[in-house]
């Protein structure tokens, strides 16, 4: 009998995941000087019902005029008229009617990013039939649990969220906004995102050619790195408008007093990482994707570090995604922010380049293209995205002592996240994570996420420690059958296994169900020390995560995996908040006239799911 390593679904080998020692701190160079513009939050939803517990709006998608970069006209696309859209501020157990009109020149949906729909309200492809030029859909769900979550389109979806379609819903819990203390008027929504403009004097403003039209003019090279590091853009935009030296928006804070910020990534393809710059005051994070953690956690400045794994050994912010907060595209997160200093002091939160594997494609003699492995990323200087400003406080005596310094409380809900507990007797749900390599006529290539099943395929790998076998067919979604999908069945609480096989950072999306982080473990055949297991950063309901490249440099023999147990169905809220079983199920990828075709998973980097990066979750009763 082959002794084979211990693989529990939820706990990786322990070995300590050894972080290059050669990264050695040094110290964190001077901030630099910029100029202050106004911060501006999306508009409120307004809200049409007379019914306290239903809140009821109209969203109109259309083409609009807008500056992303001030002074330059952008052809964009917008939820009546404003990016971001209007956040829609329910609460839990309030019923949402959304009245969508699509005035856009071409089809598209509304997926509600997070938020547990029945699966023919989801919005995805799968979900629903399409919303043609000009036509109507109404929305209409119960809202079942408190969060930070985001509306966008989900067909073409790399393209209308990149031309400006996202929108922010906050769902409140009115017993965890009374425990934080923070009055609904100090909280602030921050869209984080990037466009890709032509500023060439000709095209100066249009949003630029997108890789996934193979008809629009690329070169080869161009359109591989374009789709393989999923679109990065030239401008970063904080609330729809263009954040660079020139332009910092300053939040004004009052001293001592505590601001809630709910952050979106609502970009195709950049990780922004956040801190604090050096100056009096206090950042801790506080939540997630699916709402509040159990306790706040301080939010740690994030260093510099040599980059011994770039060509030029230069300085970039330290990748240890314990220090700062990082967000994928897709993710969310909360933050209360506290001002100490004295009134006119300013701090910077900035954001910090990412090493996530971004690639260059170059073509070799034969004329190939080919995708180098070295690590150009992490090493863009420090964008300042928010000048926290300390305004004079309002001399309000009474008030006073109260305001003097704000704690968050110990404990952040009453009603705290418990482990999910999977079944042990039901096998993982491997889900694999690649690419093809590029065609050398045009640069395209195609990705996927395929699931796995039953075949075992990954456990024979993984128990034998044998390379991944290199005539594995991989299908894109475009080439999915029906039964392609998982399929399971309501009441299950499963492990999905997502397994990175390529050098470049990915993450996971899954719509209808929350997750829970339960390990990374990562793999080299060839390298011991590239081996290791990290716990998960705490326990919380997440939809989206990150999925770190593969450590070592051998396609196939080198890989990630990310466990994450997942409950299909609602049994962990009250019985009035539950989805019924009926609103649970789907399946069959082919929608009929008003049900789902299914549950759909994917890659939130927009580009990697317009290219085949998503499969599909059958429910089952
Ligand atoms: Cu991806």
């Amino acid at each position: 009998m082959t002794p084979t390593p211990a693989r529990s679904p939820s706990v990786c080998r322990a070995i300590a995941r050894a972080l290059p020692a050669v990264l050695a701190a040094v110290p964190l160079g001077a901030q630099s000087a910029a100029a202050i513009v106004a911060f501006t939050q999306p508009p409120l939803a307004a809200d049409h019902s007379p019914d306290p517990r239903v809140f009821e709006t109209v969203l109109t998608a259309t083409e609009v005029d807008i500056e992303f970069v001030p002074g330059v006209r952008t052809r964009a696309m917008a939820f009546n008229g404003t990016i971001p859209g209007p956040t829609i501020d329910a609460q839990v157990g309030d019923t949402l009617i959304v009245h969508f009109v699509n005035m856009l020149p071409e089809a598209t949906t509304l997926h509600w990013h997070g938020v547990a729909t029945p699966a023919t309200m989801d919005g995805s492809q799968l979900s629903q039939v399409p919303v043609p030029r000009s036509g109507y859909h109404r929305y209409e769900f119960t809202l079942n649990s408190a969060g930070t979550f985001w509306y966008h389109p989900h067909l073409n979806t790399n393209e209308q969220v990149e031309r400006g379609l996202y929108g922010a819903l906050i769902v409140r819990d009115p017993r965890h906004d009374a425990a934080l203390g923070i009055e609904r008027a100090d909280e602030r929504v921050l869209f984080l995102d990037d466009v890709k403009l032509d500023d060439t004097l000709d095209g100066r403003g249009r949003i630029a050619p997108f890789a996934t039209d193979l008809g629009a003019p690329f070169e080869p090279w161009q359109r591989a790195e374009d789709l393989a590091n999923s679109r990065i853009g030239n401008h970063v935009l904080l609330n729809g408008r263009e954040v660079s030296l020139a332009s910092v928006p300053a939040l004004d804070v009052v001293a001592g007093r505590p601001y809630r910020l709910r952050l979106v990534n609502a970009s195709n393809g950049r990780i922004f990482r956040l801190d604090l710059g050096d100056g009096d005051a206090r950042l801790y994070a506080i939540g997630s994707d699916q709402g509040l953690w159990n306790a706040a956690e301080p939010v740690v400045q994030i260093d510099k570090v040599r980059n011994v794994l770039g060509h030029h050994n230069e300085l970039i912010s330290n990748p240890d995604v314990r220090k700062g907060v990082t967000l994928t595209p897709g993710d969310r997160l909360e933050l209360v922010l506290v001002a100490d200093g004295a009134a006119g002091s300013s701090v910077i939160l900035r954001s910090h380049d990412f090493i996530k594997g971004k690639h260059t494609a170059y073509r070799d003699p034969e004329g190939n293209l080919l995708f180098g492995h070295d690590h150009f990323d992490g090493a863009e200087p420090e964008v300042p995205m928010v000048a926290v400003t300390i305004t004079a406080a309002t001399p309000t005596p009474a008030a006073a002592p109260a305001a003097a310094r704000y704690e968050p409380p110990a404990v952040l809900r009453a009603d705290p996240v418990a482990p999910l507990v999977p079944d042990p007797a039901l096998p993982p749900l491997p889900v694999i994570l690649g690419h093809s390599q590029p065609n050398p006529a045009d640069g395209s290539l195609m990705f996927f996420l395929q699931v796995d099943r039953g075949a075992d395929l990954l456990d024979a790998v993984h128990a034998h420690r044998t390379a991944f076998p290199a005539d594995y067919e991989p299908r894109p979604m475009m080439k999915q059958r029906a039964d392609d999908g998982f399929a399971v069945r309501v009441g299950e609480t499963r492990v999905f296994e997502v397994v990175n096989f390529t050098g470049n950072d990915h993450n996971f999306h899954v719509h209808g169900f929350r997750f829970q982080h339960l390990d990374t473990e990562y793999v080299d055949l060839d390298e011991p020390a590239n081996e290791g297991c990290e716990a998960p950063l705490r326990l919380a309901f997440e939809d989206t995560i990150r999925i770190p490249r593969r450590p070592g440099f051998s396609l196939g023999r080198s890989y990630t995996i990310v466990r994450l147990a997942a409950r299909f169905d609602d049994d962990d809220l009250p019985a009035e908040l539950r989805r019924t079983r009926q609103e649970l199920v789907a399946g069959g990828l082919a929608p009929g006239p008003t049900t789902s075709g299914g549950w759909v998973l994917h890659c939130h980097f927009l580009e990697h799911s317009a290219r085949g990066m998503m499969s599909f979750l059958s429910v089952g009763r």
